[in-house]
């Protein structure tokens, strides 16, 4: 009987990776395995968030002053507890929790790695059966080994991470990673409970016809970005066009769509939120690992997004992310204002 063996495990895969690296320790592949496995718990409290009292408010407020959904929770709990519990990460950095938290015992001490992660975005969707996602991202420490990680560990520009990657609780359930050898898909097979590998080598169209953004704050953005949004709805057949707008406020399943099939995604700063909406460390920093990678851009407008030098853990910062050739023409409309 033929084994399709063409269909790796996420397992089989990082440790078919590791063996390319024969001095590689292995911890990174067991972090993202530890991702994986809390991945695969949350997904099954999202499915079912509809039939059980998981649903709604968990009656608290975040550090960012939103309503915290008992599913962020949830989500926020798997996460610390495979990776405090794993041998490959010293400690995290959560959007639902005030600060960094340093594992400090003896295995973390000794471990390689930290990480960056948003349990549960766009959780306001959660309620009403919208796609959404857990966003990660890790760092080689910088710190000394043995000893506690530090606050400096978690302020790394982006430029450094090691891995970024993304899982999308939608019409399916897929892990998207990044390493510096590139972007890869793997969707969860319920039959085995495993993620498989389904999109391999992802690359993001160099161009698209897509552009995502809030209308809502239209007469808030800077007048670059309204040239540009004027631009893409002047597209037709003979300049590029014609375009098409998507926006599911779920940043995970736009951005998402995006890699895939080519196009950008804005959220830009505006009056009521001049320093933008979305952290810069957990939210736009992983995807603009992950869209590097892939051949496509990220910055903030002004600056490359993985250049930023953070300074604290909930930082925000404006957006601009996707196909090269969008993103340049983008950058054309911006150096203008
Ligand atoms: P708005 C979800 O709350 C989120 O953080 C992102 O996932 C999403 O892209 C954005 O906010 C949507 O924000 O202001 O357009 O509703």
């Amino acid at each position: 009987m033929n084994v399709n063996r063409k269909v790796l495990t996420l397992d089989e895969f990082t440790l078919q990776q590791l063996r390319n690296f024969p001095h590689a320790t292995g911890e990174l592949s067991n972090l993202l395995r530890d991702i994986g496995l809390a991945a695969k718990r949350v997904n099954v409290e999202v499915n079912k968030a509809g039939l059980v009292d998981i649903l709604g408010d968990a009656g608290t407020v975040n550090v960012q002053g939103e309503d915290v959904k008992k599913l962020d929770i949830y989500a926020n709990n798997q996460l610390m507890g495979v990776l405090s519990h794993g041998i490959s990460c010293a400690g995290i950095g959560s959007e639902e929790l005030p600060e960094f938290v340093v594992f400090d015992d003896e295995a973390s001490n000794n471990s390689k790695y930290v990480c960056l992660f948003d349990p549960l975005d766009g959780s306001g969707n959660i309620d009403v059966n919208v796609s959404i996602g857990t966003i990660f991202c890790v760092y080689r420490r910088i710190s000394e080994k043995g000893k506690p990680c530090t606050r400096e560990d978690f302020l790394q520009p982006g430029r450094n991470m090691v891995a970024a990657g993304y899982i999308i609780y939608g019409s399916s359930t897929m892990m998207v990673y990044a390493t510096r050898r590139g972007v890869n898909g793997f969707t969860l097979d319920p039959s085995i409970g495993e993620f498989t590998l389904s999109h391999p080598n992802i690359k993001c169209p160099e161009t698209g016809k897509i552009y995502s953004v809030n209308h809502g704050n239209f007469f808030q953005y800077e007048k670059g970005v309204q040239a540009y949004i004027d631009a893409c709805q002047k597209k037709n057949k003979d300049n590029g066009g014609p375009y098409t707008q998507r926006y599911i406020g779920s940043m995970v399943a736009d951005v998402h769509r995006n890699l895939i099939k080519g196009g950008i995604f804005m959220y830009p700063a505006t009056i009521d939120k001049p320093k933008g909406k979305l952290r810069l460390l957990y939210e736009c920093n992983p995807f603009a690992f992950i869209v590097e990678v892939a051949g496509g851009k990220a910055t903030n407008g002004r600056q490359r997004i993985l250049d930023v030098q953070p300074t604290e853990l909930h930082q925000r910062s404006s957006l601009f992310i996707g196909s090269r050739k969008m993103m340049e023409e983008l950058e054309t409309y911006l150096a203008r204002s």
